[in-house]
């Protein structure tokens, strides 16, 4: 078929940090998520929370390839998405902690947070119908614009991520799909989980895909950013990111062997 379809992969990270700006946002999300580890520790929050410690860099490569027309639907997952997008921990963290001055006035939560073109859910597996329903909507009435949903590894268990790769692929939407695939669903490792790999599915469906190794976020936008532009034209994209979850999957439930931990500090791109 058409070159679009090869599954090239960005690997390593340079030995040289980010550059600072990208470094600035890295450091804030980091710092941000330990933060609501402290809180939750001392009874000062509530209810749940998903951070996205070790998965930083994610968002922060992606920021500037998006545009304020461009929608986003976070996951569970997502105050790094918010963060890199915005700014605006503050209004995020009061948000978090149901205070006035939130995002949503407090009452979204960690997890359902709206602004703007910005949704997230915690239901897994939601936001992709919907993000290809809007997808439908940019390609016919704000063409140039597009559609990306985040979901990690153990949403591809969602039957409806098939039903939105094959109309998204057949219509030719401007839909990015980003995939952090940390290695592990709550306490299911990928490898129990998903036969074939992520790329293969991809394929099926006739969406590009890269997969992407690297920690560095100019070296991920230099390769991804013309795939990206691609999506706006009708090229839907299945973005890979070989992550690692650092810390438990909410708070103290982290169920992996010390071997396992040791092997993912050891990949934090925060040494570097
Ligand atoms: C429909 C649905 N089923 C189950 C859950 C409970 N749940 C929340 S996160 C999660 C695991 C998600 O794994 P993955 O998609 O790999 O993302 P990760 O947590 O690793 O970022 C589960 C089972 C949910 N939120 N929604």
């Amino acid at each position: 078929m058409t070159d679009h379809l090869a599954t090239p992969t960005i690997e390593k990270a340079p030995d040289s940090p980010p550059a600072a700006a990208d470094l600035a946002t890295m450091l804030l999300i980091r710092h941000f998520e330990l933060a609501l580890l402290d809180l939750f520790a001392r009874g000062e929050l509530h209810g749940t929370t998903h951070t996205c410690l070790g998965q930083e860099y994610v968002p922060v490569a992606l920021a500037p390839l998006l545009t304020a027309r461009d929608y986003v639907f976070s996951n569970h997952r997502g105050h790094g998405h918010y963060i890199a997008r915005f700014g605006d921990p503050a209004g995020l963290l009061a948000e978090i902690m149901g205070r006035a001055g939130g995002v949503c006035h407090g009452v979204g939560g960690s997890q359902h947070v709206f602004r703007d073109r910005y949704l997230s859910t915690g239901v897994q597996g939601e936001s992709l119908p919907v993000a290809t329903g809007v997808a439908l909507h940019l390609k016919r009435e704000e063409p140039g614009a597009l559609a990306l949903a985040y979901i990690g590894d153990g949403t591809w268990g969602e039957g409806a991520v098939y039903e939105a790769l094959n109309m998204a692929a057949l219509w030719r939407l401007p839909l990015l799909v980003v995939v952090e695939n940390n290695g592990i669903a709550q306490s299911t490792p990928t490898t129990a989980e998903l036969a074939g790999t992520i790329g293969g599915r991809a394929a099926a469906f006739g969406c590009a895909h890269l997969r992407v190794e690297n920690t560095d976020p100019a070296e991920i936008r230099a390769v991804a950013g013309p795939l990206v532009e691609r999506v706006r034209e009708g090229v839907p994209l299945v973005l890979e990111f070989v992550t690692n979850r650092l810390g438990p999957h909410s708070k103290g439930d982290d169920t992996r062997p010390a071997a396992e931990l040791s092997r993912v500090r050891a990949a934090d791109w925060h040494a570097r």
